[in-house]
C-alpha cells in the first residue's frame, strides 16, 4: 500500500472442493460445494477427511470479492504470495492466468474480467509433482473401475507435500504507468565507511523518476533523479547480523508535477565475501550458528504463520543463533522482511530437492549405484531455471540473504551432475546484482573423492549424519569418520570455507536413556557434543546449521513417527534437552571470530 496503490486482502474463508476421479468442474458456474478452507494455509490439516489430506491431484478454491467503483480506472490485479504447486486462476469464470512453482509469488491482471461490485475468483490447484517439477516427486497412475485415471505422487523428499493457497492473496490496484521493479545494489567501502548505492528503477512507461533515500529515523539522506542512479553516502550505518539497520528507498514516478506512482523498498548495507577459507560479512569472519528449518506448523501446515515466524526468530536469538537456511524452498516474503529487520542471516534455497534417483534411508545402497543414469533422464532443468529467476528476482534486495543455495542434496556423486549444474550456477551469478556466493547443499554420499560439483560452489555446505544414518549409536566411530572427511575436504579446497548445513538425530521428546540410546534426549545432546568437538578442530569451519529447528510433518513411512523428530524443539516449539545444551554453546561463541 502506498500513496498511489491500494491492496485489499482476499484472505479468509474460501469455498473448497477436492476434484475426485471423474469429477468435471467448470468454473463458469459457481463451485458446487459446502466445504470451506481458511487462506492462507495448507488445506491438508484443516480437513477432518483423510481422503482430502492424502489426495494427489486437483483442488478448487473460490470466493467472492468486491471491487470498489473508485478503483475501476486503475490497473487491477490479483496477487498470490504462493499457490502450491500449480494454479489456474479464473475471474467470473474466465481464465486470467496460470503459474507453476509453489513457493514464489505471481500477479495476474484482471481489468478485462471484473466490474465494480461483487466478483468471483476461482483457483484450481494441483499438488502433482513428477520428474520435471521442483520439488521432484515420483508420479504414477492407476485407473478406477470406471477407467478414470487416479494420479499418485510419492514425495522424493522428506517433508509432507502440503498444498493450497499458502500465502496472502490480495487484490491490488496500481496506476497503469507504474514502478515494476527496484534494484538496489550498495557498493560499500568499509575503510571510509561510505557507499555508492546503485538504484535502478524499472517502470512500465517513460516518466520522471525520483529516488529518495531515508535512514532509520525516516530522515532524508539523499535524493536523485533518473531511472539509473548511483548515490554516494558517507557515514553509513551497516546492516549487521543481529544488529540490523535498514534504509528505505522511496521511488516516485512523476508526470510533470503530478505523482503517478510511488513504491518504498527497505534495504540494508553490508558486504559479503569469501577470502582464504573465511566467510566475511562486513569484512569480518562470520560464524554461522543456526538451523535448517521448514515452514511447518500445526493446522496451518506450510501456510504463512506470522506468529510462528516471530516466535521462531525469538527462540533462535535466545539460543545465541544468528542464521538459518530456507530449506527446502523460498520462504514467504513476510519472513524475508522479518529477517532483514531482525538481523537474521539467511541462506536462500530454491525448491530443488529430491534430485536423486530414489529417496530412501539406506545410505549404503546409494554408495553402490555409481552408474545410475539419473542426470540424463531427469527433466527439471527448465523448472530449475525458472525457480532461480523467481527466487533471486524476488529476494535480490534483502540484506539478510548472504548465500544462494541452488539445490539441496542433489546426487552430485553420479555422472552428469556437473553438466546439469554448471549452467544453473552461471545463471544464478548473472541474476544476482549483489554477487552473493552460490552453493549446493552436499549429500553425504558425495564425499571428497566421489563428488562431481564442488568446483562450482563458492563454499562447501555439507549435510552429514555420522552417528545417525551411519555409525548409528556409535559416536566414537562417527567422530573419527567425520573428522577424516572434513580434513579431506579442507585438503581438497584449502581456500573454501566449510560449514555443516545439516546434522542431527531423531529424538522423541520425553524419551530418556541411561545407555545413550538413539531417539533419546541424551543421545541428541551427546550427538551435538561430539560434532561440536570436531568442528572446533577444523580451521576453515565457518558454521553449524543443524537439522532441524523443530520437528516437522512428513509423509507416512516406517522411518518417521508422526513426522521427522530431529527438531531441537518439538513441533509446538517446546525445547528438548539439546536446545538447552546448544544454547549454552552458541551463546558462548561470538558471531564474528
Ligand atoms: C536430509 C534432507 C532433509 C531430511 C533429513 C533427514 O539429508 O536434506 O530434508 O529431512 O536429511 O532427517 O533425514
Amino acid at each position: 500500500m502506498t500513496a498511489t496503490r491500494s491492496v485489499l486482502s482476499l484472505n479468509g474463508i474460501w469455498s473448497f472442493k477436492m476434484q475426485a476421479a471423474g469429477d468435471v468442474i467448470d468454473p463458469v458456474a459457481p463451485l458446487k460445494t459446502t466445504e470451506v478452507m481458511a487462506v492462507p494455509a495448507s488445506f491438508s490439516d484443516q480437513t477432518a477427511n483423510p481422503e482430502i489430506r492424502q489426495h494427489s491431484g486437483y483442488f478448487w478454491y473460490e470466493r467472492d470479492f468486491t471491487v470498489p467503483a473508485a478503483l475501476m480506472d486503475q490497473r487491477l490485479s490479483l496477487r498470490f504470495g504462493s499457490a502450491t504447486h500449480e494454479a489456474w486462476v479464473f475471474v467470473n469464470g474466465t481464465e486470467v492466468g496460470h503459474h507453476k512453482g509453489g513457493f514464489t509469488p505471481f500477479e495476474l491482471p484482471i481489468n478485462d474480467t471484473v466490474h465494480a461490485g461483487t466478483n468471483r475468483v476461482t483457483v484450481k490447484i494441483s499438488n502433482l509433482l513428477d520428474h520435471s517439477t521442483l520439488p521432484v516427486g515420483n508420479y504414477t497412475e492407476t485407473k478406477d473401475a470406471a477407467g478414470n485415471v487416479i494420479p499418485h505422487v510419492d514425495e522424493n523428499f522428506d517433508f509432507f507435500n502440503y498444498a493450497g493457497l499458502h500465502r496472502n492473496v490480495n487484490l491490488m490496484a496500481t496506476p497503469w504507468n507504474r514502478v515494476e521493479d527496484v534494484v538496489i545494489t550498495p557498493k560499500i567501502d568499509l575503510a571510509t565507511n561510505s557507499a555508492d548505492v546503485a538504484v535502478t528503477v524499472k517502470s512500465t512507461a517513460a516518466a520522471t523518476v525520483k529516488v529518495t533515500l531515508l535512514d532509520e529515523n525516516e530522515a532524508i539522506v539523499a535524493t536523485a533523479e533518473g531511472a539509473e542512479n548511483t548515490i554516494h553516502l558517507d557515514h553509513i550505518h551497516l546492516w549487521q547480523p543481529l544488529n540490523a539497520y535498514l534504509y528505505q528507498a522511496r521511488v516516485e514516478l512523476f508526470d510533470g508535477d503530478t505523482l503517478i506512482d510511488s513504491y518504498t523498498e527497505p534495504f540494508g548495507m553490508r558486504t559479503v565475501a569469501i577470502d582464504s577459507g573465511k566467510f566475511l560479512i562486513n569484512g569480518k569472519p562470520f560464524y554461522f550458528k543456526g538451523f535448517g528449518k521448514h515452514e511447518d506448523s500445526y493446522v496451518n501446515g506450510r501456510g504463512l504463520n506470522e506468529a510462528v515466524n516471530v516466535l521462531d526468530l525469538n527462540l533462535l536469538k535466545k539460543m545465541g543463533a544468528n542464521s538459518f537456511r530456507t530449506s527446502h524452498y523460498p520462504y514467504s516474503e513476510e519472513m524475508m522482511r522479518l529477517c532483514d529487520r531482525e538481523g537474521i542471516v539467511v541462506i536462500d534455497e530454491v525448491p530443488a530437492v529430491g534430485l536423486m534417483p530414489d529417496f530412501n534411508f539406506d545410505v549404503s545402497s546409494a554408495f553402490k549405484n555409481n552408474d545410475n543414469p539419473f542426470w540424463s533422464t531427469v527433466q527439471t532443468q527448465a523448472a530449475h531455471k525458472q525457480a532461480l529467476e523467481e527466487m533471486i528476482g524476488r529476494d535480490k534486495n534483502h540484506a539478510s540473504v548472504v548465500i544462494w543455495s541452488i539445490a539441496n542434496e542433489p546426487a552430485t556423486f553420479l555422472p552428469g551432475a556437473h553438466d546439469y549444474f554448471e549452467p544453473l550456477f552461471k545463471l544464478a551469478r548473472q541474476l544476482d546484482p549483489q554477487d552473493r556466493p552460490c552453493t549446493y547443499i552436499n549429500i553425504m554420499m558425495s564425499t571428497p573423492d566421489r563428488d562431481n560439483c564442488s568446483d562450482l560452489a563458492d563454499l562447501l555446505t555439507l549435510n552429514r549424519y555420522y552417528g545417525w544414518y551411519i555409525q548409528t549409536g556409535d559416536l566414537k566411530a562417527a567422530a573419527a569418520a567425520e573428522e577424516a572427511e572434513l580434513r579431506a575436504w579442507q585438503e581438497k579446497w584449502p581456500d573454501k570455507p566449510i560449514m555443516f548445513t545439516e546434522f542431527g538425530a531423531d529424538t522423541v521428546a520425553g524419551v530418556h536413556s541411561a545407555y545413550n540410546e538413539p531417539f533419546s534426549e541424551e543421545y541428541q545432546v551427546n550427538y551435538y557434543d561430539m560434532n561440536a568437538k570436531i568442528f572446533d578442530k577444523i580451521d576453515n569451519f565457518v558454521g553449524e546449521q543443524l537439522w532441524n529447528f523443530a520437528d516437522f510433518q512428513t509423509k507416512f513411512g516406517i522411518n518417521r513417527v508422526q513426522g521427522n523428530k530431529k527438531g531441537i524443539f518439538t513441533r509446538s516449539r517446546e525445547p528438548k534437552a539439546a536446545a538447552i545444551w546448544l544454547s549454552r554453546r552458541w551463546n558462548g561463541i561470538p558471531n564474528f571470530n
